[in-house]
Formats: C-alpha cells, sequence, structure tokens
C-alpha cells in the first residue's frame, strides 16, 4: 500500500527549470559553450557542480578551468538563479500541485522532499509551500547525487516507510531513474519520450492527482 510521496521540487512544484536554464545559459555563453534545449534537458536534477562540469564537457572545456575558477562561475550562475527565485511568489506553483498537496495531506499520505537543490528551503518560503515540507533530504549530505539513488531512499526513510510504499514524482529523466533504482513507484512529469522509464507519465502537472493515479496503477 502507498503511505507517502516523496517529492521533486525544480519542474514538479514549480517551474523553476527555466530559471536554473536561464542562470546557466549566461554562465555558457560567458565561457563561450554552446547552449540548446538538449544541454538544458541533461542538467535537469543535476548537482551544481555536476551541472557545471556537464556544461564545460559539451566543448570538451573541463580542463580549461581551475577548481577555483569553477566555483566562481559555479557562484555565479547561483547569483543570476538567486535574481530570478526572488521574484517568486504562490503564483509560480505549477497547475493542480497546491491542490493535490492538499489532498494528499488531508488523505493522511506522508509527505517528503528530494530536490537536488540547496536553494529548495528559499524556493518553498516564496511559494508559501514550506509547510508541506518539514521533512526534506538536504542535498549537502549526499554522497551521490540523481540518477543515484540515495536521496529517494533517505527521501522515504525521512517518513519512516520503506521505498515500496511511496511515490516519487520526478521531471527529470536522471530523477526518475533515481526513483525507480530506490524501488518506488515513478511519477514522470513531461515528455513521454523523455520519461519514458517512468512507471506513470503526466504530460503536465494538471493530471497530478490521486484519482489519476488509481488509474494509472490499476
Ligand atoms: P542548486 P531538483 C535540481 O533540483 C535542478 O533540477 C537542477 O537543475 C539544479 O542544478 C539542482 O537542483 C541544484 O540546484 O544549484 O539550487 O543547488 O529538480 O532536484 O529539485
Ligand atoms: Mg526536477
Amino acid at each position: 500500500d502507498i503511505k507517502g510521496f516523496v517529492f521533486d521540487l525544480d519542474g514538479v512544484i514549480t517551474d523553476t527549470s527555466t530559471f536554473h536554464s536561464q542562470a546557466w545559459h549566461q554562465v555558457a555563453d560567458k565561457v563561450g559553450v554552446n547552449w540548446d534545449a538538449e544541454l538544458a534537458d541533461a542538467l535537469k536534477g543535476i548537482s551544481r557542480m555536476d551541472s557545471l562540469n556537464l556544461i564545460l564537457k559539451r566543448d570538451n572545456r573541463e580542463n580549461d578551468f581551475s577548481d577555483d575558477e569553477k566555483v566562481q562561475l559555479a557562484t555565479e550562475k547561483n547569483d543570476n538563479y538567486l535574481k530570478l527565485v526572488n521574484q517568486m511568489t504562490p503564483a509560480n506553483i505549477l497547475p493542480g500541485v497546491e491542490d493535490f498537496l492538499i489532498d494528499l495531506s488531508d488523505k493522511g499520505y506522508l509527505l517528503s522532499l528530494a530536490s537536488a537543490s540547496k536553494n529548495s528551503p528559499l524556493v518553498l518560503k516564496h511559494l508559501g509551500l514550506g509547510h508541506f515540507f518539514s521533512k526534506s533530504v538536504d542535498p549537502a549530505t549526499l554522497k551521490k547525487g540523481k540518477p543515484d539513488p540515495e536521496i529517494f531512499r533517505r527521501g522515504a526513510e525521512l517518513l519512516d516507510l520503506d521505498p515500496s510504499q511511496c511515490i516519487g514524482v520526478e521531471d527529470a529523466a536522471a530523477g526518475v531513474q533515481a526513483i525507480n533504482s530506490a524501488g518506488e513507484v515513478s511519477i514522470g512529469i513531461g515528455d513521454p519520450k523523455v520519461l519514458a522509464s517512468a512507471d506513470i507519465n503526466f504530460v503536465d502537472t494538471t493530471k497530478l492527482n490521486l484519482g489519476n493515479i488509481a488509474k494509472a496503477m490499476g
């Protein structure tokens, strides 16, 4: 029986994935790496430093920068990102998500957050959703990022549940992979081609509700 839900943040609860992309795009332009939608997709769910390395690798530039310079570039991206985050309001909650969270907590499901983002507490605060996620995995304590299952296993642990009792919700291919390897039921939000390994797929958050999940699980 499903007793808990482990949520990704960026791209599931809110549309910060476009903010992450904008912020990285500026850094990519600065170092002269080509930017395209495919690269933007590949960065979803990937930690800050791993994202930078992926961007530099694109044009075989990963050895052109010292560790200090890389930290500086990542800090610059985060400054760009925070400017966008600080303009966020509850209007940035993706459609249907708040109703879904209310329904889940009314029905007694346990909730936790499995976001790779160190900025997730700030984002949740701007959205006014902090109270739903008193349990959230601290990404700074992870040995490995998504697609490693660690973050989703920890999300279940925080709820005192076995992964098999949890549904994980993700927008990124790396995240869906992490949920599957953790042994949870995976819901992928977005393009079914990108999220082909998800147990359940919804094209967007308007379809994310208990009725549709029950139907999909048969
Ligand atoms: P930060 P999620 C991820 O969050 C984003 O999808 C990814 O693009 C970002 O690089 C990562 O968080 C780290 O974020 O730089 O704020 O620590 O999708 O796992 O909620
Ligand atoms: Mg995400």
